[in-house]
């Protein structure tokens, strides 16, 4: 199984600045996560991270007939991004959204999700673990 794991604007900057909203662990230690989780299970990981939100709908276009599943932490564009949701309708590849911090918990605007409606799953406020879960859950539902 091929998991394509996409991280939308800023997150790149992880470790950086606001540790007490998303953690002190860098944006290199989430990759090094992603990795050991893919040799637990037993798949192939490829990462991606854009700040543009038209490279993100590129990625996810590119995806169609050699990716199996898609983990996606969309960022700011979660509560924006009509052109992600339709892109993830469009290539229709098992799709779980995640959020490091809990966003139900935040601003109300980040209580809307558009990308999540083309999601089979939202993992939100487990921090790097929530990536983890997602990619077990994409090997249990569709491996
Ligand atoms: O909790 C999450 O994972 C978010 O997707 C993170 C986004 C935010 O816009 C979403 O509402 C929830 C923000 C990512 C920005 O990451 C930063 C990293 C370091 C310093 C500042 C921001």
């Amino acid at each position: 199984m091929k998991i394509l794991v996409i991280n939308g604007p800023n997150l790149n900057m992880l470790g950086i600045r606001e540790p007490g909203i998303y953690g002190k662990n860098t944006f290199a230690d989430l990759l090094t996560l992603l990795e050991d989780a893919a040799k637990e299970l037993g798949v192939e990981v490829e990462q991606y991270q854009s700040n543009h939100e038209g490279d993100i709908v590129d990625k996810i276009q590119w995806a169609y007939g050699k990716i199996d599943g898609i983990v996606i932490n969309p960022a700011a564009y979660t509560h924006t991004s009509v052109a992600i949701l339709d892109a993830l309708k469009a290539v229709s590849i098992p799709a779980v959204e995640v959020h490091i911090s809990d966003v139900d918990a935040r601003e109300p605007f980040r209580q809307k999700s558009y990308v999540g409606m083309a999601c089979c799953k939202t993992i939100k406020g487990h921090g790097f673990q929530g990536y983890r879960e997602a990619m077990r859950y994409l090997v249990e539902q569709y491996g």
